[in-house]
């Protein structure tokens, strides 16, 4: 089988929406930073793979739902986005950002030799709350909010994505971080905006501007 992996190099806003030149200079949504990294997506898996079963078992959906006390919980409909895995290289980096799904569960696979931290500020912001006051301090360089993950191959997590900002820091050495990111939604239906898509996992289908106009949390992208 061809396994395509999409390496993407782009300054990205920690929402993946284009520049808005309405804004102040230091809002946000103006705050590019550069990224590095790619993804093998989940329309690229076999059938077959480990993940694919994984994520399709009733019995993990059941686990996550569980384990975060979010009833219902459903496996999420992005066919890139779903359950891809992120392959970062040496110097890659993944900057501060806000998933377009509520709840990710990661596994690492392979860790990287140094560097290829995972970084949040915990539920920086809610449903009501952009708070892009302190998503402001954090992209400048503030430690106060910040809470830092060294994983171990093997390690699981369950991380609010949506809610938490999060990144990887750079890789260092030669090793290679692999990572496989089942994702989770309180919404069957919607999926990353096309902008959204296209920035993260290197293109939009069809069906994100078909799904577009689903009416959503009312927070940035
Ligand atoms: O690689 C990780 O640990 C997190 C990846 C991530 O934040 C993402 O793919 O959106
Ligand atoms: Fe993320």
């Amino acid at each position: 089988m061809m396994v395509v992996v999409y390496f993407l190099i782009l300054s990205k806003n920690p929402y993946f929406t284009k520049d808005d030149e309405t804004l102040p200079n230091d809002h946000p949504k103006r705050i590019f930073t550069y990224r590095e990294s790619g993804y093998l997506n989940s329309e690229d898996l076999e059938k077959d793979s480990d993940l694919n079963i994984f994520y399709d078992s009733e019995e993990m959906l059941k686990f996550v739902s569980d384990s975060l006390g979010v009833f219902p919980l459903y496996k999420w409909a992005d066919p890139l986005g779903k359950n891809p895995y992120s392959v970062m290289h040496t110097n890659h980096y993944f900057p501060w950002h806000f998933d377009g799904n509520e709840f990710t569960l990661s596994i690492l696979v392979q860790k990287a030799e140094k560097g290829g931290l995972f970084e949040y500020a915990p539920s920086i912001r809610s449903k009501d709350n952009e708070n892009f006051e302190n998503v402001t301090k954090v992209l400048k360089g503030d430690r106060k909010l910040v809470k830092s993950l060294d994983l171990k191959p093997g390690d699981l997590q369950i991380f609010k994505g949506r809610f938490s900002m999060h990144r990887v820091t750079k890789i260092e050495g030669k090793t290679s971080r692999y990572i496989a990111l089942p994702c989770y939604v309180k919404d069957p239906l919607k999926i990353n905006k096309p902008e959204h898509s296209k920035q993260v996992y290197g293109k939009a289908l069809p069906i994100h501007f078909k799904r577009e106009n689903i009416r959503g949390d009312g927070l940035t992208d």
